[in-house]
């Protein structure tokens, strides 16, 4: 029988039991949405701000800002935050849409913060201290939940606040490379998110998860599938699939935007031509799109990949780019939504490959529909650690444009290499264009920014932990194409390891190394495509056997006896001439090009005197070793952190960036042999020779390299 005696003793054993029992698997599966307990005192402090919510705002977005208050304020304050109807005691947070009796009777405008933008002020309410959150929509009013959640998860103050903030880009979105068959084309963390097969009927937990993650860093559009598209998705059948997608990200302010299949009218809709000006075709797509409104009235629109690497488009009926995007466009008018067409396309041998999509969008200026965004890779050629920025940004003033980032690390050593990425974005949003006017940068020239999405069906998302900062920073980015990469990794390093100065500092400094140790040790001074054949992992500098020119390391580096380098100035293929007259002459001259472009813009001698005094034969060597040395001290600076990391995340880390000491000294050791066996030149006094010959590192195959 149950002694009333005795519990004391069974609630101090099962106390006792519970702290020696592990707690749940830190597996990074929250992200950057912890919501762990503040510690004390400063919880004391917060707690005075945060003693209820009043929420004065109705419908699906304003449910969720209100469910995630809830849920953020509770756990980061260790307590229930009671729901009330209105003020009745200090330290209320309200929640209100423009228009509404406190915000009239706080005077607190919310002009000039457009559709999706938020202001957050402190405020005094019928005699009592309260945090206002006020927006012109539903969305606005996510947006300032996130952001004074943000607040606390970073542990700045809540006292005396004035903010306004609204995104600079209206669309701020993820293009996922998800098959229809569960795969995901340069996907690194497991299989695609989207389980067709159980969809509409099952609806995962993660699809609402996924939405929410995006809403907290402003995303607010989402590409289903792949460019390299099946015309399936356009079925009715994968329709309501789609739109039981749909439905799930709503609430969190995520539209849905198919990629579309130019030739989907021939495969799916049996007609015989896919051309963009037969009118039968025409009333296909029309169709099609009434189709899709009706199931999804808030459908964002089209992604296409056409002409390009193999995809149908409109150039198989000798019509142009815009030809095809403005008959998708007018289908989608009337429903008000958006064609993104790529202009990642390179088809032809004979020319530089880095000058096609300029060749083929500049001359189209002014041709696309309104309802037409031009959507550019950062650079002109492929996502590669490094590259200029894209000329067509500044070039196309008639035309939106949109920034597509790879956010998954084709080219950067996929999961296990440690790169954050932000710091490559920053680079190029803030690159200098010089167009229309001598001081515009690429940011000027955006309407919208497209990151292919890294997330996957891994527990932690993205297939590491250090890969979720990177997801993390194109919203922010994107969201404010102006920030500062670093204040984003510290914002992230505090939400996702934790607020202890040491730690937040250590990690930063990791973090803001990490992509030029990438570049150091895979594509130094401006070398780019480097990487195997296909996969596009491990170094490969040596290929010169595919069917394509362009798809050559040896094509990119043009390495020979003489030097190293693709010209491309005058004397070569002129893509210089590509950029404004100011820009065209820093990239042309090789005195005012600099260190990261060199090797892009100009082949040059071995013993090219650096800025550095050395020659470039030694000066690319050590880039290499800088690279090295880099991982190396990431690897050490991780291990004095065990103190402050979960054991799960810390192990986790430690082992990938073992795996990424290993590769860099592949990449590091494959390439000087190569570079050697070109040069004939003896390797600099001191210089560690590679480990194997260079037969050996040709002799390795994917995926039987090192660290695989
Ligand atoms: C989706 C690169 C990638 C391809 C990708 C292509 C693109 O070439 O290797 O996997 O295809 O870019 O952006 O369309």
């Amino acid at each position: 029988m149950f002694d009333s005696a005795q519990l004391p003793k069974i609630v101090a054993m099962a106390l006792i039991l519970l702290a020696a029992s592990p707690a749940a698997a830190e597996d990074g599966h929250r992200l950057w949405l912890r919501y762990d307990p503040v510690e004390t005192p400063l919880r004391q402090r917060y707690a005075a701000h945060v003693s209820e919510l009043v929420i004065d705002a109705h419908g699906p977005m304003a449910n969720a800002a209100a469910s995630e208050l809830k849920r953020g304020l509770s756990g980061l304050l260790a307590q229930s935050i009671p729901a009330r109807a209105q003020v009745d005691r200090d330290g209320a947070v309200i929640v209100a849409l423009a228009g509404s009796p406190e915000l009239r009777l706080l005077h607190l405008r919310t002009s000039g913060l457009g559709t999706e933008g938020y202001a957050i002020r402190s405020a005094t309410l019928d005699g009592h201290t309260a945090t206002v959150i006020a927006a012109n929509s539903e969305r606005g009013l996510l947006y300032g939940t996130f952001a004074l959640l943000r607040r606390i998860q970073t542990h700045q103050s809540l006292v005396q606040l004035n903010l306004r903030d609204a995104p600079a880009l209206s669309l701020r979105m993820l293009d996922h490379w998800d098959n229809l068959n569960g795969f995901v084309e340069r996907g690194y963390a497991g299989k695609s998110l989207w389980d067709w097969g159980a969809l509409p009927q099952h609806v995962d937990r993660r699809y609402s998860d996924y939405a929410r993650a995006n809403a907290s860093i402003g995303v607010n559009g989402a590409v289903l599938n792949n460019v390299n598209a099946s015309a399936q998705i356009l079925t009715p059948a994968y329709l309501r699939k789609v739109k039981a997608l749909a439905d799930t990200f709503r609430p969190w302010g995520v539209r849905v935007y198919l990629s579309a299949r130019f030739s989907a009218p021939i495969e799916i809709g049996g007609l015989k031509t896919a051309d963009p000006l037969n009118l039968a075709v025409r009333r296909w797509w029309r169709a099609k799109a009434d189709d899709i409104y009706r199931l999804i009235p808030d459908f964002g629109g089209f992604l296409i990949k056409a002409n390009s690497e193999g995809q149908p488009g409109p150039q198989d009926y000798h019509r142009s780019h815009a030809e095809g995007a403005n008959m998708l466009a007018d289908a989608l008018r009337p429903h008000g939504g958006v064609v993104l067409w790529r202009a990642f396309v390179y088809a032809s041998s004979d020319k530089d490959r880095a000058k096609e999509a300029y060749d083929e969008f500049k001359p189209l200026d002014g041709e696309f529909a309104r309802n037409v965004i031009v959507q550019v890779k950062n650079g002109p050629v492929d996502f590669q650690p490094r590259e200029p920025f894209s000329p067509l940004f500044g070039a196309m003033p008639h035309t939106p444009l949109a920034m597509e980032v790879e956010i998954t690390k084709e080219y950067l050593g996929f999961n296990t290499h440690l790169a954050y990425l932000g710091t490559m974005w920053e680079e190029v949003l803030k690159s200098r264009t010089a167009r229309p006017n001598p001081a515009s940068i690429v940011a000027d020239s955006l309407s919208a920014m497209a990151g292919v999405a890294n997330t996957g069906t891994d527990r932690n998302w993205s297939g590491s932990q250090f890969d979720q900062a990177n997801w993390y920073a194109f919203g922010r980015l994107a969201w404010n194409p102006r920030a500062s990469s670093r204040a984003i990794a510290e914002e992230w390093a505090r939400m996702t390891w934790g607020n202890d100065p040491r730690l937040v500092a250590t990690v930063v400094r990791m973090m803001m190394s990490s992509r030029q140790a990438v570049v150091d040790y895979m594509t130094p001074l401006g070398l780019a495509h480097q990487m195997g054949t296909g996969h596009h992992y491990g170094p490969a500098p040596w290929v010169d056997d595919q069917q394509r020119a362009e798809w050559n390391p040896v094509y990119y580096n043009r390495a020979d006896s003489n030097g190293i380098g693709f010209d491309r100035t005058a004397t070569g293929s002129n893509a210089v001439a590509q950029y404004a007259p100011p820009i065209a002459m820093r990239f042309a001259n090789l005195r005012t090009v600099g260190d990261d472009y060199l090797l892009w813009f100009h082949h040059v001698p071995w013993d090219f005197p650096m800025p550095s005094g050395k020659p470039l034969w030694h000066e690319l060597i050590a880039r290499y070793d800088r690279g090295v040395a880099t991982v190396d001290a990431m690897a050490q600076t991780w291990a004095s952190l065990q103190a402050y990391v979960d054991p799960e995340r810390f192990q986790d880390t430690a082992d990938y960036l073992r795996i990424q000491g290993q590769e860099a000294r592949w990449w590091r050791d494959a390439s000087i042999a190569y570079w050697q066996s070109v040069s004939h030149l003896p390797l600099p006094a001191g210089v560690r020779p590679p480990e194997h010959a260079l037969a050996y590192y040709k002799s390795l195959s994917f995926p039987e390299a090192p660290g695989q």
